[in-house]
């Protein structure tokens, strides 16, 4: 396994003609995974709103005037009913997102105790709760957590344009510490956000240069929520968001380069055209955290007009030791 790529290297991926990039990219998922397999993922926002952090792309920050309200933390049951509704539509994975800067007090208890619950239906377990320290990270890993997401969201340089409130630095902590706890790491961005393609690629890069590489790559084309700093944005060219799965694809070939928010408005045949470039996951459920996400039965019907299953569960770390 490759990690030493740079922006470089990877700027000269995407420069690829569309043709050469999606059959390289298409060579790489196969010596990892069968090609008519995608893992599906359900979210669900545990804690709504109200964040004190400044990201301009989200809805949830308490400092734009959007029409997300600041909601308490769900109660117990009332997950597990998402939880088991999700496992009932075919999920395999189960994702619990809460708008906080970082998990605090008798709140990170009780999140605790919902991942220990979702462990005993079954499923695999994620979280997005924020930073972590090394002991957050290691109480969420005695609790059972599989993955916890945190993204990178941009390159470096782009990122000090788009958030003030959380240094690039933090972020890496956190992943560390996720790692630390041998836990798999969810990790990605988000683009369409105005970034060129030398952020795209930079934000390539941090994510492939790291060793092991995130099990879970998920790129997010921008949700744009009215109230949010991003809501005028130009739309982003779809042919440069498949380029960017593909370059996820070659770069990370072992990863599960999850297709995930912004969906909702991309059509069959762009979502078609991800899967070929080497996206091999999805968010699957009616909603993402705070916006709307493709019906499952219409994910459903296009998994069958392309043959698509939907993947077992399996361990990352057991599909890269078998493929060195
Ligand atoms: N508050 C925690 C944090 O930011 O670390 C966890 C939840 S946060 C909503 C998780 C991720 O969702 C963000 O890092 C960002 O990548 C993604 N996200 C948020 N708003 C989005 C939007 N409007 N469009 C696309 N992705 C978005
Ligand atoms: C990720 O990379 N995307 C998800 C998940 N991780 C937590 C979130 C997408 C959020 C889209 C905007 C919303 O629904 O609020
Ligand atoms: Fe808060 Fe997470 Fe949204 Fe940033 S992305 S404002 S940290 S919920």
């Amino acid at each position: 396994m490759r990690y030493d790529w740079t922006v470089e290297d990877i700027t000269k991926l995407f420069e690829l003609p569309f043709n050469d990039l999606i059959f390289q990219a298409q060579q790489a998922h196969r010596r990892y995974f069968d090609a008519n397999e995608v893992q599906l993922s359900t979210l669900l926002s545990i804690k709504t709103g109200g964040c004190p952090e400044d990201c301009k792309y989200c809805p949830q920050s308490s400092r734009y005037n959007t029409d997300v309200e600041s909601e308490l933390l769900m109660k117990k049951d009332e997950v597990m009913k998402a939880a088991k509704a999700a496992k009932e539509q075919g999920a395999t994975r189960f994702c619990m997102g809460a708008a906080w800067r970082e998990p605090k007090g008798r709140a990170f208890d009780l999140v605790l105790d919902m991942i220990r619950e979702v462990k005993n239906m079954d499923m695999e377990a994620c979280a997005t709760l924020g930073m972590l320290n090394a002991e957050q990270a290691r109480k969420l890993k005695d609790a059972g957590l599989d993955y916890y997401n945190h993204n990178l969201d941009s390159d470096p340089e782009f990122y000090k344009t788009i958030i003030s409130t959380r240094t690039y630095d933090e972020r890496l902590d956190t992943l560390k510490n996720v790692r630390a706890e041998g836990m798999s790491v969810c990790c990605g961005g988000i683009v369409g956000m105005g970034e060129a393609l030398k952020n795209r690629a930079g934000m390539v890069a941090q994510l492939a240069r790291m060793n092991p590489h995130p099990e879970s790559v998920p790129i997010n084309m921008l949700v744009k929520v009215e109230g949010t700093p991003m809501a005028d944005i130009e739309d982003l060219d779809t042919f440069d968001f498949i380029r960017t799965i593909a370059v996820a694809k070659i770069t990370m070939p072992s990863s599960h380069i999850r297709l995930s928010a912004g969906r909702e408005v991309m059509s069959e045949e762009m979502q078609s055209l991800c899967f070929l470039a080497g996206a091999n996951s999805i968010f699957y459920g009616e909603k993402l955290l705070t916006t709307g996400n493709t019906e499952a039965n219409q994910d459903q019907a296009l998994f069958k007009k392309l043959g698509i299953r939907p993947e077992e569960a399996t361990t990352p770390s057991s599909r890269r030791m078998a493929n060195v």
